[in-house]
């Protein structure tokens, strides 16, 4: 920067980056004013099929009332993790990502800070092609400007596309990344890519498919094919999904992961009670159950449950739901499935993908896999 009132004989656009806007002022005569004023970047994001608000209040209050008379009706009693991340939860749910026990969201944002060069290179064999990375849940994208960064040191090509079931979420994935990196071109699409199969436009590049946040781990393995398979049918050769996981660990670590002393997680999974209160005109007393958490070492993953502490009547007005729940009854609410090697390779194997790399931190806690089409 330099003194506005002074001439200057350089090329002002040595201070742009690409893309940069920068309004000079000048009169009539075409003399400068006095000042040069920079303009920050401001790139006009389409957020494709983002419905009306009352129209998504709609269709959820409908998903909802369908999850609580499928769930809260069969035995044993469920309601599906979806359910956790209204406003209220989301927010306990970033508060979750920075607790002591909660190990997964620094474990591979230290992975992605040590790593993402050689991710980027290994992902991204022909430097002159440009870069797209798509990313599935997206959430606020916080960890994704660590390889967009990375991507840009390479190809000054890069797109990103974000996908999440929340315009709220990917209003602020678009916000994050606009503001950190505008060179990045924005192509956020809303879906729910497990009952929508992602249909992404053909890209002349190449296609890095970011799976991360360990999210995979809350589907049963069917599920986790299902979707891992519907990616794949989307990625031409040369692209390359990146999956990150959590690895099977000590009992110990994996519950206090789940069940942290400041009862944040407790908080997260009661908040399914609240939010049916508030949405669905619930009568559940949140004070009569307690966050229940079990490593289920057969299937490999830790549970969540709401215990009921006594027996006790429950309305649900607007699904007509009369529930009656004895004491210990549970309603399970999440799955998270925990990894091993052996278990990447296989599930990746069986949708058609090979392993191309792995990055690990150096407790073994967590892997970032890099595969190709096979
Ligand atoms: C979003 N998901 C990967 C988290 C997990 O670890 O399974 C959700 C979570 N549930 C409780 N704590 C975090």
């Amino acid at each position: 920067m330099r003194h506005s009132c002074e001439s200057y004989s350089g090329d002002l656009s040595e201070f742009l980056s690409t893309g940069n806007q920068m309004a000079v002022l000048r009169d009539s005569l075409g003399t400068l004013k006095g000042f040069v004023k920079m303009a920050t970047y401001v790139q006009t994001v389409d957020i494709e099929h983002f419905a009306p608000a009352d129209e998504r209040e709609a269709l959820t209050r409908e998903a909802l009332t369908r999850e609580v008379r499928r769930g809260l009706v069969a035995r044993p009693r469920s309601l599906s993790p979806w359910m956790f991340y209204d406003a209220e939860g989301s927010r306990l749910f970033e508060r979750i990502t920075t607790l002591p026990e909660y190990y997964p969201t620094r474990t591979e944002r230290a992975i992605l800070a040590g790593y993402a060069d050689a991710i980027i290179a290994a992902a991204h064999g022909d430097r002159s092609l440009p870069l797209r990375l798509v990313e599935l849940g997206a959430g606020t994208a916080s960890k994704t400007c660590i390889l967009l960064e990375a991507a840009l040191r390479v190809s000054d090509d890069v797109a990103y596309v974000p996908v999440d079931v929340c315009p709220d979420a990917l209003e602020l994935a678009c916000q994050n990344v606009a503001c950190a990196l505008p060179e990045v071109r924005m192509q956020p699409i809303v879906r729910n890519y497990v009952t929508h199969p992602l249909q992404l436009d053909l890209f002349d590049g190449t296609t890095l498919a970011l799976y991360i946040g360990t999210s995979i781990g809350n589907f049963s393995p069917e599920e986790a094919q299902l979707i891992l398979r519907n990616l794949c049918s989307q990625l031409q050769t040369g692209d390359a999904p990146l999956l990150g996981t959590d690895m099977v660990k000590d009992r110990r670590t994996l519950l206090a992961a789940y069940d942290d002393n400041d009862g944040i997680t407790g908080a997260f999974n009661l908040n399914i009670l609240h939010r049916l209160n508030r949405e669905l005109g619930a009568n559940f007393d949140a004070a009569c159950f307690r966050h229940r958490v079990l490593w289920n070492s057969i299937e490999c993953r830790i549970e969540m449950h709401l215990e009921s502490t006594q027996e006790q009547g429950v309305s649900i007005d607007d699904a007509d739901l009369d529930l009656h729940f004895m004491p210990r009854e549970t309603i399970h609410t999440e799955n998270s499935y925990k990894f091993t090697d052996q278990g990447i390779r296989r599930l990746l194997t069986q949708v058609g993908f090979e392993v191309r790399g792995t990055w690990k931190d150096s407790r073994g806690w967590y892997t970032l896999t890099l595969a190709c089409l096979g």
